[in-house]
């Protein structure tokens, strides 16, 4: 060969191995210049959503009807034209707005960042703007810019800050999308001549997110929302704004394919957890924005618990406020917020820089755990003290140094290991009625064994408890009501929601029952791998009946997944029925 063509050869191929080292480093690099930016983010585990707009103004009812659904989305629902709905800005005038009561009251609640809507659907902004005069600054009364006040005082306060950004959907221009512009539909307002998408991305959003990152102190995260509509093109012209912010933590919203820094799942809580990082969004009641009527308030204890069954699964609770036209939060949130605050101020230490739980389930709460230095500490929450005094720690190995009260460290546990479980001994008063957290220390490596439903004796128990349940966001939620010994799937209503358990098996044919409760007739549908039993279930009566819902064959052993679904087209507007237990009986 050639020896020229020899050494043009090697050098290309040290040149090739170099790059490939380059690259090597170089993706290490950004993996931890990645996890550097989401520091902060996973240690927070608790934010404020705060959507607040013109929306607040009519707060869900417009020319005296209430209009159904989430308020910010009164422009959409009731059809209302651009001109009519702009008129809102005239007699805006948020004089009660307190940025600084704002902060505190998320600060004493245990928030740890703020995320606000800067511009929703409705298009106008909440900041003020050069490149729309359609801002609160240029088009109110209220001569301030609430998003300045808000982001400065969050910078004094050391409260994380994000803006919401609705890129994609504009409605009040001719060039930004809308609901349903992906199935050809008109916008409802006849006299908006439409553009094309890139106008209004080049002509106000593009400007407007770089108004918001340039000037508001450095924003710590941008939450855009409903990619629907979005192009590749509009998407890229938006990212190449926020490139310049290597800090910038970004959603998963902005491009459908597209994955950003977390995930974010929208009014309803993954049952397990995700596989990278997530933010649960939710309101306390039904709507984002202000809705004068809506009462569907959430209590402080299905908060406290949602937000440690989250941090439980390894992610974070973006809870949101929506404030008044008079710039002020509800009653009702106020209360919860301080509420949630009174028990964060003590149990805090339990969510902040956790990680998931080790445990499959735990029928009487949620751990959360924090290595420090050589120690783990398991934090125990329990929500339900089981009735023989007896807190089971399942399938635990470790050399427990000490239980105490996280609330009251002087007050410790008596505990031993029995069959393979950690026994905590209950204490003769309840120490919180919603959550006591009870701290495990552990020294050095601890193992866990799971405690997954088996096969024993011939079935498998899969109680309502050991059940994933899988909520669509929008719609009726089914939940797990009951203490531990006897939990039940309560309010199965919506026929898209699904229930799984996860459980091991050996080969063989199984028949499937149910412990239910039902009043309504509604059909079910059980799904094991492609197998499918569709069945009736009947008015019960007054007690728990143990139904034969069918026969499924497992073929190899190990783990399996077997799902309850209402039947299709089972309308299912009541509740299914109650469910205490599905049971697999060898045959
Ligand atoms: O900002 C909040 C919501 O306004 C926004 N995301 C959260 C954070 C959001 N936009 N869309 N959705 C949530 C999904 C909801 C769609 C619905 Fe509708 C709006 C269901 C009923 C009203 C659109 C209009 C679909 C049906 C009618």
């Amino acid at each position: 060969m050639n020896r020229l063509l020899l050494i043009a050869l090697f050098a290309l191929l040290f040149v090739s191995c170099d790059s490939k080292k380059e690259e090597k480093a170089k993706k290490n690099d950004e993996l931890s210049a990645h996890d550097q930016k989401m520091e902060w983010w996973r240690e927070a585990r608790f934010g404020m959503f705060i959507h607040w707009g013109l929306y607040a103004d009519p707060a869900g009812e417009w020319k005296g009807e209430r209009i159904n659904g989430i308020s910010e989305w009164i422009m959409a629902r009731a059809e209302i034209p651009v001109k009519e709905y702009e008129k809102l800005a005239e007699n805006f005038n948020p004089d009660k707005f307190d940025a600084e009561a704002w902060v505190k009251l998320a600060k004493y609640a245990g928030m740890k960042y703020i995320v606000i809507t800067s511009k929703h659907h409705d298009g106008f902004a909440m900041f003020h703007s050069k490149a729309s005069k359609y801002n609160i600054v240029d088009a109110t009364p209220f001569d301030r810019d609430p998003l300045k006040e808000l982001a400065d005082v969050c910078k004094r306060e050391g409260m994380r800050l994000g803006f919401y950004y609705s890129q994609a959907q504009d409605w009040h221009e001719p060039g930004g999308t809308y609901w349903n512009i992906e199935e050809g539909k008109p916008h409802w307002d006849p006299d908006l001549e439409r553009e094309p998408l890139m106008n209004y991305i080049n002509g106000k959003a593009v400007p407007q997110v770089k108004e918001i990152l340039e000037n508001y102190g450095g924003l710590d995260i941008l939450w855009w929302d409903t990619p629907r509509g979005m192009t590749e093109e509009a998407a890229n012209a938006l990212k190449a704004v926020t490139d310049d912010y290597p800090n910038l933590i970004t959603n998963n919203r902005l491009y459908r394919p597209w994955p950003g820094d977390f995930q974010t799942p929208e009014q309803h809580v993954p049952p397990t957890g995700l596989d990278y990082d997530w933010e649960v969004c939710m309101t306390m009641n039904t709507s984002w924005g202000y809705k004068w009527y809506d009462e569907n308030w959430k209590s402080t204890e299905e908060l406290i618990k949602m937000l440690v069954d989250i941090a439980s699964k390894g992610g974070n609770l973006l809870l949101n406020v929506g404030p008044t036209a008079t710039g002020e939060f509800p009653k009702a949130s106020v209360e919860r917020l301080k509420e949630i605050g009174h028990w964060m101020q003590q149990n805090g230490k339990s969510i902040y820089g956790t990680s998931a739980s080790p445990f499959y389930k735990l029928p009487w709460g949620r751990c959360t755990t924090k290595k420090e230095g050589g120690v783990t500490n398991l934090y125990l929450h329990v929500f339900d003290w089981p009735k023989d005094g007896l807190l089971k720690v399942p399938g635990l190995e470790a050399n427990v140094r000490d239980v105490y009260l996280l609330s009251n460290p002087k007050q410790h546990f008596a505990w031993k290991f029995e069959e393979g479980d950690l026994h905590v001994h209950a204490p003769s008063v309840i120490f919180n009625e919603i959550n006591t957290v009870v701290v495990v220390k552990i020294r050095g490596e601890m193992t866990v064994t799971s405690n997954k439903p088996h096969l024993k004796e011939g079935s498998v128990l899969l109680p309502a408890d050991f059940a994933d349940i899988y909520n669509p966001g929008y719609g009726e939620h089914a939940v797990l009501k009951g203490s531990s010994s006897n939990s039940i799937i309560a309010n199965w209503v919506d026929a898209r929601t699904r229930l799984e358990w996860i459980f091991d098996a050996e080969p063989g044919k199984y028949r499937v029952e149910a412990l239910v409760w039902s009043a309504e007739r509604g059909g079910v549908t059980v799904r094991l791998g492609d197998q499918k039993i569709e069945t009736e279930i009947p008015d019960t009566g007054e007690d728990y009946e143990l139904l034969k819902l069918g026969e499924i064959e497992i073929t190899e052993s190990g783990e399996q997944s077997i799902s309850l679904l209402p039947a299709t087209g089972n309308t299912c507007d009541k509740q299914l029925m109650y469910l205490e237990l599905v049971k697999l009986q060898q045959q």
